[in-house]
């Protein structure tokens, strides 16, 4: 990934090292280095620039290790949140509620500021969190967790939490609505919008075609204002084996 931070073009590679980094990095490069001194932790399958968390100016990033094993958890997952300054851990998020399976970190984001203390705030799935999947909001001062995201519906399988993104403000509180895929909910997929203030459920979005092989939420993303004064979205449909189909547009217009 590329950052363009201060006006300076910066490559950005996070490296999922088993031992000590060598102590060399190219001018320009900033250099990730894992954390967790372990094999197959999945660190840096999942990456999002999230704002300035730390206040230098430079904006900073978030990591997952989807993989992470945490006592005899395996698949527990664990979250990192670096300076894009210096490279620098700043914060290890985990898990609320240790569960194994559950991938915590199998997908991050950045969420705005949610809590509008002015600091932007951090998005994590668990697409295995209770089996169904959770999705988590901590704040990017503190790191406490703010609120926790699930669908209404329980369902094994359901993968919520696999994608996540923020949306911009839909309901005109000034905060950002927070938006998370759930790729195999009722079958064929369901993507869920998500008051970004308190975590409340706003709407539910159904694939918008009857294909029996739809994935509908394997990835989401805001599409902009489009049409005047509404908020939409950008919902990946894909066929079950990976195979993925155009992109279809949900609106959330109010
Ligand atoms: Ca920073
Ligand atoms: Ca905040």
């Amino acid at each position: 990934m590329q950052c363009y931070c201060r006006g300076v073009r910066r490559t950005v590679f996070a490296l999922s090292l088993l031992w000590s980094l060598p102590a060399w990095a190219a001018p320009g490069l900033l250099i990730l280095d894992n954390p967790l001194r372990l094999s197959f932790t999945g660190f840096a399958s999942s990456l999002a620039v999230v704002g300035d968390i730390d206040g230098d100016g430079v904006s900073d990033y978030l990591v997952g290790a989807y993989e992470y094993y945490w006592r005899k958890n395996l698949n527990q997952g664990r979250v990192f949140v670096f300076s894009g300054q210096s490279g620098k851990l700043l914060r290890t998020l985990d898990l609320p509620d240790p569960y194994q399976g559950a991938a915590f970190g199998g997908a991050v984001a950045a969420a705005g500021d949610v809590n509008q203390d002015g600091v932007p705030d951090l998005l994590v799935g668990a697409f295995g969190q209770g089996e169904s999947g959770q999705a988590f909001v901590f704040s990017g001062k503190t790191g406490k967790l703010l609120y926790t995201m699930q669908a209404p519906q329980r369902q094994s399988g359901a993968g919520f939490g696999w994608a996540l993104a923020a949306l911009g403000d839909l309901t005109g509180d000034g905060v950002p609505e927070l938006v998370v895929g759930a790729f195999a909910q009722e079958g064929r997929g369901r993507v869920f919008v998500f008051d970004g203030k308190n975590g409340k459920l706003l709407r539910t979005l159904a694939p918008p075609s009857s294909s029996e092989s739809m994935t509908f939420g394997w990835s989401v993303a805001a599409a902009g204002d489009l049409d005047v004064g509404a908020g939409r979205l950008v919902a990946e449909k894909g066929a079950a084996g990976g195979r993925r189909a155009p992109a279809a547009l949900e609106g959330l217009g109010q």
